[in-house]
């Protein structure tokens, strides 16, 4: 049985502040973090329990991605790789709340209702992010985990997909690739580099890329990596962390939501620049023309460049298999209609949150998600996967076996755990070098419908309840009839509003022909909501 004593005696050390509630919400526990000592403890007690019920090794990673360097937070990561499963959200939720004496309770509860064997071994991977917090509350992990005689290993820093990417690894017999961050770099790399081959020693200038580290734990990732990769490809880093905040003034969530550059880079005219979060699992991309404004590329432009890539090596190879692109509402509607009308790619919209996304991108022989915000991959189903790699072995038409090799690589290039900066990156660099695209055509392939974001304070935001992929609001009666009023005026126009899911807020999104429509819009809307 659980040793009570050692629960209690370590649960004392890290006390819940009194009145404190929580949530395990789209990104786990996420808040100012001083106030998380209890909650990474006690989430390092239910990975054990996770991996005692899964038989398999369970990832915890200390990270509050793009807030604030003052924040800190704590997610786990199931057996392939995956978002935690909903029911142990809410065991997440129930056991961080808990007060000190219920502690005990609460882990027999779950172990009880999730049938967990407890002699079974556990063992725990940790990792976590540069901030000043993150080294001590992975101590608490560790403190939770070692309380209840699990085992643990600690990755120290590093990038949430690199901690995603090592919990498959070690679930699935290093079929997925060695279970360490060098074997990352050496997976990652190979693919690149056999994927640009032809193109790159074809004695190919050097290609400059400069990326905005969010002064995180990308810089210090890319920095280890750099080596692994092609001289060819030259990246240049900005808030490499060596000096300035965590994603203060930085970071892809800060362009994206700016649409503006950030602090601390220095561009020249149409020079390709891109931005990471910082936990380095979100990318943008961005510009500025001869005239200094501003393009920014976002993840539904990243969306269309991949899946238009795919596609063509699909034709190539003459699989019936099925591509298919998630977006969530936030996608632009320019996105949206070159995917379905000019490239006939069926598109999905579902909920906000990764999980949402990558659980719908696994109905298809390759799933293309991302969010609009930078966050996304693809999927490969096992069919697809090893009809891929026959075909690279055994196809005896040069053309069809090339292509098939292509998308082997990409395979390997592309983290199917979860998004990744650094994976995307190389990506999306690939696919422009091998099609000659610069960043002016690949932005031109499409333009953004203008559109504006708005935050609402409300009395209690829970008060909207959404549905059709939170398009469209069922509660308070009347709003979406208000709301579609407010439409009809503009033209080319969309809104919506829904419920943050890590703020406590109620956000709107307009879009329209022009940005002051959208404007309008938006800010109607938002009168609309009170
Ligand atoms: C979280 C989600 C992100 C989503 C965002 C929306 C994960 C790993 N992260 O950061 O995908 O875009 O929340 O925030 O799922 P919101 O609900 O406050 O708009
Ligand atoms: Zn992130």
């Amino acid at each position: 049985d659980m040793d009570l004593n050692a629960i209690t005696k370590f649960s004392a050390l890290h006390a819940k502040p009194d009145g404190l509630i929580l949530q395990y919400g789209t990104a786990g526990f996420r808040t100012k973090a001083n106030c998380l000592d209890h909650v990474m403890y006690r989430m390092g007690l239910l990975a054990v329990l996770r991996s005692k019920q899964t038989k398999s090794t369970i990832g915890v990673m200390v990270t509050a991605s793009h807030n604030p360097e003052e924040d800190n937070g704590v997610k786990l990561i199931d057996p392939l790789g995956e978002m935690l499963a909903p029911s142990w959200e809410e065991h997440a939720t129930c056991l961080a709340n808990a007060e000190e004496q219920n502690v005990h309770a609460v882990l027999a509860e779950i172990c009880h209702r999730e049938a967990v064997n407890q002699q079974q071994k556990a063992m725990i991977i940790i990792g976590r992010d540069t901030r000043p917090s993150s080294e001590k509350l992975s101590q608490s992990v560790i403190d939770g985990v070692t309380a209840l005689g699990g085992q643990y290993h600690d990755y120290g820093l590093v990038t949430t997909p690199q901690l995603h990417y090592l919990v498959c690894c070690q679930n699935t017999n290093g079929q997925y690739g060695k279970a360490t961050v060098e074997g990352y770099y050496q997976k990652l790399s190979k693919a690149f580099v056999d994927l640009t081959k032809q193109t790159f020693s074809n004695g190919n200038e050097s290609r400059a890329l400069k990326i905005d580290c969010a002064s995180g734990i990308g810089a210090l990732k890319l920095k280890e990596m750099e080596h692994y990769l092609p001289r060819e490809l030259s990246l240049h880093l900005f808030n490499d962390g060596s000096k300035g905040k965590l994603n203060h003034l930085c970071g892809a969530d800060f362009v994206k939501s700016h649409q503006k550059l950030p602090l601390g880079i220095e561009v020249k005219p149409n020079e390709r620049c891109c931005s990471f979060d910082g936990d380095a699992d979100r990318i943008v991309y961005y510009y500025n023309d001869a005239a200094g404004h501003f393009h920014l590329i976002d993840g539904d432009k990243i969306a269309t460049l991949i899946s238009s890539f795919l596609k063509e090596l699909l034709l190539e190879v003459g699989e019936n298999l099925k591509i298919g692109v998630v977006q969530t509402a936030y996608a632009n509607g320019s996105s949206t209609q070159y995917l379905e009308e000019i490239m006939k790619v069926p598109v999905h919209c579902t909920k906000t949150g990764v999980k949402h996304l990558h659980h719908k991108a696994q109905e298809f022989d390759i799933g293309v998600y991302f969010e609009a915000n930078g966050h996304g991959t693809v999927l490969f189903s096992k069919t697809a996967e090893t009809k891929i790699r026959q075909l690279a072995k055994e196809e005896m038409d040069e053309k069809k076996r090339k292509a098939a090799m292509m998308l082997e690589n990409v395979i390997d290039l592309i983290n199917q755990t979860v998004g990744d900066a650094i994976s995307d990156m190389l990506l999306v660099e690939a696919i422009l070098v091998l099609k000659g695209l610069s960043v002016q055509q690949w932005d031109g392939i499409y333009t953004d419908l203008p559109n504006r974001q708005l935050k609402v304070m409300v009395a209690d935001r829970q008060v909207i309840d959404t549905t059709d992929a939170e398009r469209r609001a069922v509660r308070p009666v009347g709003l979406q009839e208000a709301i579609d009023d407010l439409v009809k005026k503009y033209r080319s126009s969309r809104a919506f509003v829904r419920p943050s899911g890590t703020e406590d807020v109620v956000r709107v999104y307009a879009e329209a022909d022009s940005q002051e429509n959208a404007d309008k819009l938006a800010t109607e809307v938002s009168l609309a909501v009170f």
